[in-house]
């Protein structure tokens, strides 16, 4: 067996002005208490260090300021440094803009050393390009970023297999598939998830469902462990659901998030278990049809 502890530190809610020291601070001592449960590598949601933004219709340097230019910075490097200390890795995601004036909704996997080992850029961008008045709240994230350019890389870190996606990529069979062809054994991912959903607001109600749905889907379809993060709570107005989850690759949920605060969920995990699935019912090389699966990659 290859076991290894981790970590899912789900953020309560981050107040528009707080500073991204402060979030900084609040991720600090979760992974204090993660390192102390022993995880080795723990998982902070995405778009970690600022109140979710997409939210509002932003322009000029009111946008630009949620953007990170160099990861880490002063900001960051606290979390790089106590890492580095306490042998930690963790996976962190945040609004990048790049040296040539993109922007991404990006998540980074780094190491025990500090050092930034794999990077991935979300593909799947929900909500709308446009302000539209009749929401109480906006989701601009088709506005704000590019769609990701890195596909679904998969890294050896932590002695694992390691893949990431980015809240609403979790809701794409796509991912997951691209993510088990790619030999992960372990996803990590982050989400920003509102309860009210204002284009279908009669699966409000199924919101925990279907993200407990997506994660343990994925997991089972493809034989592999996640650990799927939320920012929770009421934010600027906004309500974001909890249920951060670590996931077995049988589906089952072996952690689960009880608040919706600042809140370590930990669990042993054994890779080796991924072969349960891949080695039988889910077993690609012998069983995948993918020539008949065409209509899937048609644009
Ligand atoms: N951040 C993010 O991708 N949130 C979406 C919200 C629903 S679409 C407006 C999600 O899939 O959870």
């Amino acid at each position: 067996s290859r076991k290894i502890i981790v970590a899912g530190a789900q953020l309560g809610s981050i107040a528009r002005d707080e500073p991204r020291r402060s979030a900084v601070a609040r991720m600090c001592a979760m992974m204090r208490a993660a390192h102390r449960r022993g995880a080795t590598l723990v998982v902070f949601p995405e778009l970690a260090l600022t109140t979710f933004f997409p939210r509002w219709l932003l322009k000029g340097d009111a946008l630009e300021a949620y953007f990170e230019t160099d990861m880490p910075d002063a900001d960051t490097a606290p979390l790089f440094a106590l890492a580095r200390d306490l042998g930690v890795g963790f996976h962190l995601g945040y609004a990048e803009r790049t040296p040539e004036g993109r922007h991404f909704n990006t998540a980074i996997l780094v190491g025990p050393d500090g050092q930034i080992a794999g990077k991935y850029r979300k593909i799947h961008l929900p909500g709308h390009f446009e302000q539209e008045d009749w929401r109480p709240f906006q989701h601009l994230e088709k506005r704000y970023f590019e769609t990701g350019d890195l596909g679904f890389p998969v890294f050896d870190a932590l002695g694992a297999r390691l893949g990431m996606c980015i809240c609403n990529d979790r809701r794409w069979p796509e991912t997951w598939r691209m993510l088990g062809l790619g030999g992960a054994e372990l996803v990590v991912l982050g989400y920003n998830t509102p309860l009210h959903y204002p284009p279908a607001p009669e699966h409000d109600h199924l919101q925990y469902f279907h993200n407990a749905l997506s994660v343990q889907a994925g997991c089972y379809a493809n034989g592999l462990w996640a650990v799927s993060v939320a920012k929770a709570g009421l934010e600027e107005g906004c309500e974001l659901i909890g249920g951060s989850l670590i996931v077995a690759p049988t589906g089952e949920i072996v952690a689960q998030a009880q608040g919706v605060g600042d809140e370590v969920i930990t669990a042993q995990i054994d890779l080796d278990r991924c072969a349960e699935i891949r080695a039988n019912i889910f077993d690609f090389a012998q069983h995948r049809e993918p020539q008949t699966y065409g209509l899937i990659t048609a644009p």
